[in-house]
């Protein structure tokens, strides 16, 4: 399917033409398209054919144009000349932490600058900070984020991992010979990024398993092959070994293998403790030699006195302690969830009617959905108005009125904006009947200065949620300077909840965070930030940051019956 091929030219399209300077709507529509095409779940060249291109949601005359020469003829016209008038550079600056579409083509216009090299210089010869909105202190901040770009870490966020680590546990199960095969490493424990990724197989033939893993069409590079193991590179930088083992030992090897490393030498030590010593092969009785093998994880943690600890706590973070005194966290599972509270819809940025997300929301077993569309200064996302609000709520109350069973809350996403007011005035926020608040402006300002802004949200009323508290972007923009110990004391205080944002690339509360605000006692929600109704289905990602964060179902609020959530929104 070529798909996902065409979203990316026009993801990449709205950027160059931010770039330009053009204006937002055209930018929208480029964005939305992309999003549209990249969730739709037909073969675009099948709809093409059926000549129901405009029949994607957002998708108009000029883009369907684009798409059909695309499929035509390999090409869009339109985009090899934007891709030929940027300097190619440019594009590599917005990966630069503070550096938006607009300050891109600021210095580009005024000081010529179209590669990082060139915007260092610029910064250390102080021309940035006569520019109008930047100043010394951006300047500084700007030589920073270079900085910490170039040192940018090599390591392969969550979600770009999942795809790939689906597609080999199907190949390779399509293998005769094959008997089990299993995903390891920090994948199996949800890390948000991962190194590298580890996979254990048994089989009867290893060989022909080894032989056919380095032939798959998606490996790039074979580091290494023997005859029960074999490391690839597939996408370019993603290593990928495979293990085949001793079915009598699969127990002990997953074990192993799933690590981390601090976990196991903790569990090793208990293992000695006990008289034991444990490989990957066997737990050894060390007064008589004796080997005793597992092919269940389980078995292997029974035999050591312990409970099954869920591979997102193997840290070492107090899991061990927590196993032995029998106080293992009950953590949170997908099934547990019961709706939705941050959700984008075609009102403003997103895409999909309420219908359309009430039906995906129900898909999943939902009873509710928060839909939450920016607020006006956000305005690059469609940010409604408050009269569009005020229609969008009256839709809403229409919607549920021919609803049995489930429930779409009337919300906003409200702009935190820099001074730390809120972009509605209170009796807007007060209609609605679930209210998200999050930073999205002015994040270079200082860690006072943006305690400020969070604290007078958190300190509103009729702010039900902090959503993406300290808005980094994995692997592209780190956390704004933010002090969240005080925020979550703020938040504790008023019993305001704190969002883990479920989207791979926030994930935000962390999963450390997640466990400070579990142990302060601060309520959580877990959404997804969706705007598209398939995107309910991220849910999965910020499940494994909250698990990572020993978060137990009952300390989730949106694993409540609508019933019960209602009263913690009606603070
Ligand atoms: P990554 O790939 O950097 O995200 O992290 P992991 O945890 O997947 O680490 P990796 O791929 O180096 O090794 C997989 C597992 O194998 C690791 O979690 C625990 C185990 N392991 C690897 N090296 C050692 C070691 O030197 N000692 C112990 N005890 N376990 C190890
Ligand atoms: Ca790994
Ligand atoms: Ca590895
Ligand atoms: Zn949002």
């Amino acid at each position: 399917m070529k798909n996902r091929e065409i979203a990316k030219i026009l993801y990449d399209m709205a950027e160059l033409l931010e770039l330009k300077g053009e204006n937002r709507f055209k930018i929208i529509a480029y964005s939305k398209a992309a999003r549209a095409i990249e969730s739709l779940k037909e073969d675009i060249e099948d709809v093409w054919r059926q000549g129901e291109l405009k029949a994607i949601p957002g998708v108009g005359k000029a883009i369907a144009d684009k798409v059909r020469e695309y499929l035509e003829t390999g090409q869009i016209q339109s985009y090899q000349i934007l891709v030929a008038e940027t300097p190619p550079g440019l594009t590599e600056l917005l990966q630069v932490q503070g550096m938006g579409p607009k300050t891109v083509a600021l210095l580009h216009d005024k000081l010529g600058v179209t590669n990082i090299d060139q915007l260092e210089q610029a910064a250390l010869q102080h021309r940035i900070r006569r520019l109008p909105r930047m100043g010394a202190t951006r300047e500084a901040n700007i030589l920073k984020s270079i900085d910490r770009y170039r040192r940018r870490s090599t390591r392969i966020p969550l979600y770009v991992a999942k795809p790939i680590v689906d597609q080999i546990l199907d190949y390779l199960g399509q293998i005769p010979g094959l008997e089990h095969i299993t995903v390891a490493g920090s994948f199996r424990r949800g890390r948000e990024t991962v190194g590298d990724i580890d996979i254990l197989a048994t089989s009867s033939s290893p060989e022909a398993v080894i032989g056919a893993f380095v032939q798959m069409p998606s490996v790039e590079e074979v580091l290494g092959q023997g005859p029960t193991k074999a490391s690839v590179i597939v996408k370019e930088t993603v290593q990928v070994d495979l293990r085949i083992v001793d079915h009598r030992s699969y127990g002990t090897v997953i074990q192993y293998f799933t690590g981390s490393k601090e976990h196991n030498v903790k569990l090793r030590g208990l293992a000695l403790q006990r008289g034991y010593s444990l490989s990957e092969y066997s737990l050894k009785r060390v007064a008589t030699g004796e080997e005793l093998y597992f092919d269940r994880e389980e078995d292997v943690y029974a035999r050591l006195g312990l409970p099954y600890i869920p591979p997102e706590l193997r840290e070492d973070r107090g899991e061990i302690e927590a196993a032995l005194a029998g106080k293992l966290p009950r953590l949170v599972e997908l099934q547990d969830i019961k709706g939705d509270l941050h959700v984008h819809s075609a009102w403003s940025d997103g895409l999909g009617s309420l219908e359309e997300l009430a039906s995906a929301a129900q898909g999943l077993g939902y009873q509710y959905l928060g839909l939450c569309d920016h607020s006006p200064s956000v305005g690059i996302a469609g940010g409604l108005s408050e009269e569009r609000l005020q229609e969008k709520i009256a839709a809403v109350e229409k919607f549920n009125q021919g609803q049995d069973g489930f429930r779409m809350l009337a919300g906003t996403e409200v702009d935190i904006k820099a001074d730390g007011s809120l972009d509605y005035p209170d009796r807007i926020l007060e209609s609605c009947d679930l209210v998200v608040a999050s930073i999205h402006m002015a994040q270079n300002q200082t860690e006072r200065e943006i305690n400020g802004r969070l604290i007078s949200a958190i300190e509103n009323e009729h702010v039900d949620i902090i959503a993406h508290p300290t808005g980094r972007l994995i692997g592209r923009r780190d956390p704004y300077d933010v002090d969240l110990q005080a925020v979550l004391e703020a938040a504790r205080g008023t019993g305001t909840i704190m969002e883990i944002n479920a989207h791979p690339n926030r994930l935000d509360l962390d999963d450390h965070w997640s466990r400070v605000a579990k142990d302060m006692g601060v309520p959580v929600a877990i959404n997804t930030d969706s705007h598209a109704p398939d995107q309910l289905r991220l849910m999965s990602y910020g499940i494994r940051v909250a698990r990572r964060g020993w978060l137990e179902a009952g300390e989730v609020v949106n694993t409540r019956p609508l019933t019960d959530l209602l009263p913690l929104l009606d603070r």
